[in-house]
């Protein structure tokens, strides 16, 4: 495999240079390496997944306009955020195609970078929520039609919830029984989880264009804890700002990891969630309506219900979405998320609270 990602390097890089791969093992989806020069990182390589990416020319062209936007935002606020260049290969493309028809592109790497996979400072979670929110102020300037829609109803529930019911009826590989408790617990929650979506139809909540894929570990932070960029550009599209508060605290506040065995480790952070409010409303509030503020701990809930489902599914349909290591690994997932919904539930009170303290602190700063 190294040989092979070596080779690809190749079509991006003169000839003569020290090169060396290492695999980055977080992504779902894409395939991601980090790319040594002389033994230092120099490069993000990443072969991207064309049956989750149908439509590379869309995306690629995505990817370019969203980095330039936030290149030309981030020049106005020297020192806070940066943003990763596109390389192009040595013939003048964005993406190389290998032998095999695959598609990769190649980024570069974002000096002293480090990811966080589990929060446990709040002055991560605050900086993880102002750097979120600078990129929705970033990408505010794009309307919808410069962008191409590369996922239709990305974080649609009626459709994931159509999907899951589909590979229910399907049952392909016959694993409805080792589900089942999980199965009942989508059932039992589905309607309870539609608000967000019928306010989104009403018109009551804004679509603007929005990351889609906020986990925490999307972001890049330097070592001395500030976050210094936002990563992960492929499902920038509309969405609501509820989408990407809601998917950052699913990842953030949740004390364990995302595919965690052991539901009774699987605990809410509350401090986690108010710190993360704090920075995101700091520096988006001045975009967010009301509504918006006040449905971020429902937010929360709708995106560790919906990754529930779409971990449900695909363990029903035999793991053909998601990258797994385990023929178990989608349901576990599934039943660490659905844990993690219990917790919130339990605190959906205190989460309400927290936004409270946290919009009246704002607003008695700037009175
Ligand atoms: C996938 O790219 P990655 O692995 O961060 C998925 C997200 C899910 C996430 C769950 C294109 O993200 O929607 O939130 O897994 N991306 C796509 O961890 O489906
Ligand atoms: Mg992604």
């Amino acid at each position: 495999m190294k040989t092979d990602v070596i080779n690809i390097l190749n079509s991006f890089l003169e000839p003569g240079v020290e090169t060396d791969a290492l695999q980055l093992s977080t992504g779902h989806i894409n395939k991601t390496y980090k790319i040594l020069v002389d033994g230092t990182p120099a490069y993000i390589l990443q072969q991207i997944n064309h049956k989750v990416f149908s439509d590379i020319d869309g995306l690629m062209q995505n990817t370019r306009l969203v980095l330039s936007t936030l290149a030309a935002y981030v020049a106005q606020k020297p020192g806070q955020l940066q943003v990763q260049d596109l390389i192009q290969t040595l013939d003048g493309k964005w993406v190389h195609r290998d032998n095999e028809g695959g598609y990769w592109r190649m980024f570069s790497y974002i000096n002293g970078a480090k990811t966080i996979e589990s929060v446990r400072r709040y002055s991560h979670a605050y900086e993880g929520g102002k750097a979120y929110g600078m990129f929705l102020e970033g990408v505010s300037g794009l309307t919808p039609d410069q962008l191409t829609t590369v996922i239709p109803d990305f974080h649609s529930l009626e459709l994931r919830y159509k999907a899951f019911e589909h590979a229910l009826e399907l049952n392909p590989v016959n694993r409805k029984p080792e589900a089942a408790a999980e199965i009942a617990f989508a059932r039992g929650k589905i309607d309870s989880m539609m608000l967000i979506p019928e306010m989104i139809l009403s018109g009551e909540l804004p679509l603007r264009i929005v990351h889609n894929d906020t986990k925490f570990n999307n972001l890049i932070f330097s070592s001395d804890g500030r976050a210094i960029a936002v990563t992960d550009l492929d499902t920038v599209m509309p969405g609501t700002s509820l989408f990407d508060f809601g998917d950052a605290i699913r990842t953030a506040a949740n004390k364990s990891r995302e595919d965690e065995p052991d539901v009774r480790k699987i605990l809410f952070d509350i401090s986690v969630f108010e710190s993360f409010a704090a920075g995101y409303i700091e520096s988006a509030g001045e975009l967010l309506t009301g509504k918006e503020i006040a449905l971020f701990p429902v937010a929360a809930q709708y995106m560790t219900y919906i990754m529930g489902i779409r971990f449900l599914t695909d363990f029903l349909n035999g793991d053909q979405y998601y990258h797994t290591r385990y023929p178990g690994h989608n349901l576990t997932r599934c039943r660490a998320q659905f844990a993690l919904l219990g917790r919130m539930d339990e605190q959906i009170k205190v989460m309400d609270k927290a936004i409270s303290r946290v919009t009246a602190r704002l607003n008695a700063v700037k009175s």
